[in-house]
């Protein structure tokens, strides 16, 4: 706490200008161990603890997760919390102190069940509340207008129902720099007025139950990613922490200034995704309705002071709100976003004239059906920088979803590729491999994950690549303990370790891994001599509650898992594994543990992908389609040390056009490929019954699968062919993990935070 005081301090005295990283989610995990880490405490706890009779691995099993975020792009948040405190940049991160966070995942049957997580039930000794910095919110009911003295329209918004927004500090200590920052995470609590208002009139209960109502506010994470959650109470949680969080800005901007020409030299706000995008409306009010600027002056500070990040390729992904609940819950910012339209519009006419196409497509507003809001539009004009987050995915941003945008303002795009911090991705969760870099490299690559690459040089030594496989086989050892507590299934830590853990999704492809996986039993059944490499396959993953393929998905996994591994005749040589409630701390013992990572998304729908990168950081091999951030990893590692298959980006955009293959051609003619289908289809998996997965295999064979799984699967069952094979080679296998390793530095946090920090903030970081 005195490391951030002081750092805070040294923000205040130095005037810099401060970056604000606005996130619904922040995927943070443990804190214990980090921090233990980053402040250089590890051993002096270890053993003091040690001295107490206590075992500080037993402390920190106990520790519950932070798990304020779904996945991805909540984690991408916290890792650049981590960056940003070891970098030294003056950001913080701004979001919502959730009561519950995303639910715990338990398997009941081979189906998923959601259990709330209530990790703050007895307190967090990470969270600060900060009770003098509350600020009141305002929802519902009207604007009235008047003109003022020189003629211009000023409104006010009034007879609002207000929600207090308090203050709660989460620390993040930098590594080994005395610099700790915080995340502000806000708190809803019922306002002094509400309660009164009822008691005036008798109604003692109603003012307890409106209380409780408005404290619902930071009660719930939504549980749905990449499928749309158009709740009026998710519009109320973006409004709450976004209005509070201004005012936190505004309160220290005001205290250094008088007027608002420095604004944007000393304010840098990110959106993380369009989730806080309501904010661009909110800057203008504050600008327009309490300080009384004028539209065109506080719209050059809006524009320059925002940035908004992409997160998704998928149109379907984009938000929009309804234009009766905005006007309803927000009538000031539906003016205001109007406003900002009719503008815009005017700049497209005269500069594309004539295009109605243009106008409809770029308008903030969507008019057929229901008149809706389109964030996505609402950020980007909004914004001065819009970043997507690997190459590939701002080229298609370019290309297609942001086209016309991108003809528009042709410098406003620009690519940021995810990173991963390799404090808690390497050294804290992989302390035998990062010890073991450390004794031959150094240990100066923690802060300079480049120095990776002079493990290049013994890439090919038989006693380091021995040391290598050791430390493999110690993580594998682990894991296969949990998985025998879990899950009760004995997996040999000598087989193929094949993981793929991230959320479930249909874009994921978690079912063309299943298919493979049945291909391989299929095989050991009809070759019981055959000498391939045994396979450990290992998921995790949650399915969003209201995701019903998903959760068809999961019990296709587990079904297929329970009768592969009871099969007498596979003996070993294959074990299916479903781990319940995949969250960070579950995550922070797979990487190190894997020998393969499956990263097989459609080529063109993952935007980055990060678990790619934290597999690869710990000598896992890919095998992956040329998606999101995987191309990038190809460029990095070479492609002798990764497994691509399938088809490229474009390819999938042809194949969805014309249709050169149908799946059932592929169905008909290739009879392994018939073999699985059928096995899924008869129920092989489902003791007889033919209903259960008739959803799963109809959408495989159907014309219009728009994740095309039949296509690829040939090429990927190829792929695998060769891994199984290549994995026996014990050698060539350790010579391509530790180059992963060594070519990972481009995927720290640190490298992405600092072109964050030069190319769209305009701040350094303090050496
Ligand atoms: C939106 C509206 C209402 C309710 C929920 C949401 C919502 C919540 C979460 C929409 C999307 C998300 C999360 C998206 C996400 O995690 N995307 C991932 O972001 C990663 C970090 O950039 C990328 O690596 C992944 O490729 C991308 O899928």
């Amino acid at each position: 706490m005195e490391k951030w005081i002081n750092t805070q301090k040294t923000f205040y005295a130095e005037k810099k200008k401060r970056v604000y990283y606005l996130s619904l989610e922040f995927l943070v995990g443990r804190s214990l161990g980090n921090a233990l880490i980053n402040m250089g405490l590890m051993n002096e706890v270890t053993e003091a603890l040690e001295q107490l009779g206590h075992d500080l691995e037993d402390l920190r099993e106990r520790e519950e997760d932070a798990a304020l975020g779904n996945g991805g792009l909540g984690r991408l948040a916290a890792c650049f919390m981590d960056s940003i405190a070891t970098m030294k940049i003056p950001a913080y991160g701004y979001g919502i102190c959730y009561d519950y966070g995303i639910f715990h995942q338990k398997i009941i049957d081979g189906y998923q069940v959601e259990s709330p997580d209530s990790w703050l039930r007895f307190g967090s000794p990470w969270m600060y509340e900060r009770t003098a910095f509350v600020y009141p919110v305002n929802f519902y009911r009207r604007v009235t207008s008047c003109l003022d003295e020189n003629g211009n329209y000023r409104a006010t918004w009034i007879d609002t129902e207000v929600v207090m927004a308090m203050a709660c500090d989460m620390l993040v200590p930098g590594f080994n720099n005395d610099h700790v920052i915080n995340m502000r995470l806000w708190k809803a609590r019922a306002s002094r007025e509400l309660d009164l208002s009822h008691f005036n009139v008798g109604d003692y209960i109603g003012s307890v139950d409106d209380k409780v109502r408005s404290e619902t506010l930071s009660k719930v994470l939504y549980p749905s990613d990449e499928i749309r959650e158009g709740q009026e109470l998710r519009l109320k949680q973006q409004y709450f922490f976004v209005a509070a969080t201004f005012c936190d800005i505004m309160r220290r901007y005001l205290k250094h200034n008088d007027d608002f020409i420095d604004f944007p030299n000393q304010v840098a706000v990110q959106l993380n995704d369009t989730h806080p995008a309501i904010a661009i409306p909110e800057l203008m009010r504050l600008l327009l309705d309490d300080h009384g600027l004028a539209w065109e002056v506080a719209w050059d500070i809006c524009v320059k002071t925002f940035a908004y990040t992409n997160h998704t390729l998928m149109p379907e992904a984009l938000e929009t709100w309804s234009v009766e609940m905005i006007s309803r819950v927000l009538p000031r910012h539906m003016e205001i976003i109007y406003e900002i339209n009719r503008r815009f519009l005017e700049e497209v006419a005269m500069k594309f004239p004539g295009s109605k196409r243009k106008i409809r497509e770029m308008s903030i507003i969507e008019e057929d059906g229901v008149r809706r809001v389109r964030m996505a539009n609402l950020a980007i004009i909004g914004s001065h920088s819009v970043n997507g987050v690997a190459a590939l995915h701002t080229e298609l941003l370019k290309r297609d979803l942001f086209r016309n945008f991108h003809e528009m303002y042709p410098r406003r795009i620009n690519s940021k590729t995810n990173g991963i911090t390799p404090r808690r991705w390497l050294l804290k969760c992989n302390p035998d491999l990062a010890a073991l870099i450390g004794e031959e490299i150094g240990f100066d690559y923690i802060t300079d994950l480049d120095q990776l690459r002079k493990l290049e040089a013994h890439a090919d030594d038989p006693a380091f690549q021995k040391r290598w496989q050791q430390v493999k086989r110690g993580n594998k050892q682990k894991l296969s303990a949990l998985i025998e507590q879990t899950c009760a299934i004995t997996v040999d830590p000598d087989s193929m370790f094949d993981i793929q853990v991230k959320r479930i999704h249909e874009y994921k492809r978690q079912l063309l891994n299943i298919l493979h996986v049945i291909a391989f039993y299929h095989r050991l059944i009809g070759e019981p001599d055959s000498t391939e490499a045994a396979r450990t396959v290992i998921f995790a993953g949650k399915a969003a509650p209201s995701y019903k393929r998903a959760k068809l998905i999961i019990k296709l996994i587990t079904s297929v898992a329970d009768v592969v591994n009871r099969d007498p005749r596979i003996k070993d040589r294959l074990k299916v594994v479903f781990l319940p409630n995949y969250n960070v701390s579950l995550a922070e013992k797979i990487m190190p543990a894997a020998d393969l990572s499956e990263q097989i998304s459609t080529a063109g729908t993952e935007a980055s992908g990060t678990g790619n990168m934290k597999f690869s950081l710990n000598g896992a091999l890919t095998v992956g389609t040329l998606d999101g951030a995987n191309i990038e990893i190809l460029e990095e590692v070479g492609s002798e040390n990764i497994y691509i298959f399938g088809m490229t980006a474009e390819q999938v955009e042809y194949e969805k056009l014309h249709k050169s293959r149908t799946p059932l051609d592929i169905y008909n003619t290739n009879p392994v490929v018939h073999r699985i289908i059928d096995a899924i289809g008869n129920g092989q998996f489902s003791s007889g019954d033919t209903e259960t997965f008739r959803p799963l295999v109809d959408d495989l064979l159907s014309e219009h699968d728009p994740y095309l799984l039949l296509l690829d699967l040939e090429s990927y069952l190829t792929c695998q062919e060769t891994i199984s094979r290549e994995f026996l080679d014990k050698r060539t296998w350790s010579r391509k993990s530790i180059l992963n390793v060594a070519r990972m530095g481009k995927f720290s946090s640190d490298r992405t935070i600092g072109e964050y920090a030069r190319e769209i903030w305009g701040v350094e970081p303090g050496i």
